[in-house]
């Protein structure tokens, strides 16, 4: 039996961490053992309590405790080196996505030979290409016009210049066999981590499964951490850098970097 490791980077998620921890713990998919791997930051609002009675309760859990918040991208980074599973996959601790899907992403690895899939919020149930709009929430309007159309333009440079048809390549969900794991170092803190797994894979051939998946967006007043002015920036460096380092710079060598 294949064992899948989840890995869930925790700030700041006091109204929603509980609820998407005990989603993620009763769920049972056909044919895989789950791990799961917490990494909080120690924030401010009780969460860190909250995530470590349920690790008293839930004993099997991994938890791992930081001093300070480095980026979302740098807890996943930890959280992926505890992990043991033969499947990885990210999940963030709000509720924006459905854990439901877990059941059609795995499928993808235990009935196919997927190596990396994403879940796509932007394919309808027959495959085809229908881009989501966030939801605007009241003041948010700007941010929410800027996330849309600048995801539009972002995913439309991606594919340009990697020659790809990915359609959601910011999903969270992103789930990756571990010995596609270790053919890389991956080195973002922040959110850009999400296209560098995503262009580092793509560069070594190895192309995303994408299947469509529920999403319902949260905005900055519920506690959406991606912030347009530092986080825009350092997305476009992403996508250009690992574009075109060479293919010898992308692929781990076996004593490290
Ligand atoms: N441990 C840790 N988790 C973080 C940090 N920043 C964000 N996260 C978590 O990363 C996940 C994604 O954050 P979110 O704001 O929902 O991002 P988005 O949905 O991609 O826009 C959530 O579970 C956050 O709590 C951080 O600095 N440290
Ligand atoms: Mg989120």
């Amino acid at each position: 039996m294949k064992k899948l490791s989840i890995v869930i980077p925790v700030y700041n998620e006091k109204n929603t961490v509980e609820d998407l921890l005990n989603k993620v713990y009763d769920l049972k998919i056909k044919d895989i053992e789950k791990e799961i791997v917490i990494v909080e930051d120690n924030s401010k609002d009780g969460t860190r309590e909250i995530v470590k009675s349920f690790c008293k309760k839930h004993p099997d859990c991994k938890l791992i405790l930081r001093k300070n918040p480095r980026g979302k991208g740098y807890a996943v980074r930890v959280g992926l080196k505890k992990a043991t599973g033969d499947i990885l996959a990210i999940q963030d601790a709000d509720l924006e996505y459905d854990v439901n899907d877990y059941h059609k992403l795995l499928r993808a690895f235990t009935e196919g030979q997927a190596k990396f899939v994403l879940g796509s919020r932007h394919l309808n149930e027959n495959g085809d290409k229908v881009h989501m709009i966030r939801k605007f929430h009241g003041k948010e309007r700007l941010y929410a016009y800027l996330m849309n159309f600048g995801g539009i333009f972002l995913h439309k440079f991606f594919n340009v210049l990697y020659g790809t048809k990915i359609s959601d390549p910011t999903t969270m969900y992103k789930l990756f066999t571990r010995d596609l794991y270790e053919k890389v170092e991956l080195e973002g803190s922040y959110f850009e981590l999400d296209w560098e797994i995503v262009a580092k894979f793509v560069r070594l051939g190895y192309f995303p499964k994408e299947i469509p998946i529920k999403y319902e967006s949260r905005g900055l007043g519920e506690g959406k951490k991606v912030r347009l002015r530092r986080d825009v920036t350092k997305w476009l460096g992403t996508i250009i850098k690992f574009r075109f380092l060479p293919k010898s710079k992308i692929l781990k060598t076996q004593n490290g970097k």
